[in-house]
């Protein structure tokens, strides 16, 4: 599949994601967050979509992002991390983007502590792709380019 758009997927990964490859790589692998992101350069240009990857520790930050994106993206990939599981900031962010989002985590979080299996992004998302380790990155923009392409009747795309 090719999608070219003229705007960037905005990819945002959340806290502690700057520490991949050095944390739990029981649980989260051993590719560190540039390599995640080279994966990612890899494949987006093989669906022909260009993208902005970038990741802080700070709440405030990742919303002012996804406020950017409204107008700066065409869709957004966000793996927000712990804030996946606490911020009503970012789903109203995501909500107020009016953007097709996908939730991505590289563990599958319904394997683990109950406090995981609660997400505020799933309410904004799309769909979310888990537990695929770094290829839920990849496997995520399959799906986005596969909304942009008008292949896939995402709830959110389609509002
Ligand atoms: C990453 C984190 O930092 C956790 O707080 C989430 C997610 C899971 C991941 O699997 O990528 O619970």
């Amino acid at each position: 599949m090719h999608v070219p758009t003229a705007k960037p997927v905005y990819v945002l990964n959340g806290p502690n994601l700057n520490m991949l490859g050095l944390r739990e790589p029981s649980i989260y692998g051993h590719e560190t967050l540039a390599d995640v992101e080279a994966r990612v350069h890899r494949h987006a240009e093989k669906l022909g979509l260009r993208v902005e990857f970038r990741q802080t520790n700070y709440e405030g930050e990742l919303v002012t992002w996804i406020q950017e994106a409204r107008d700066k993206a065409c869709g957004i990939l966000l793996n927000a991390g712990a804030l996946t599981h606490t911020s009503v900031a970012v789903l109203d962010a995501l909500n107020a983007a009016e953007l097709p989002a996908i939730e991505v985590h590289l563990s599958n979080v319904f394997r683990r502590e109950a406090f995981r299996h609660q997400s505020y992004v799933s309410l904004a998302a799309v769909g979310v792709i888990c537990g695929f380790g770094p290829a839920s990155y990849t496997l995520a923009l399959d799906g986005l380019a596969s909304i942009l392409a008008g292949k896939t009747a995402g709830t959110k795309a389609s509002a």
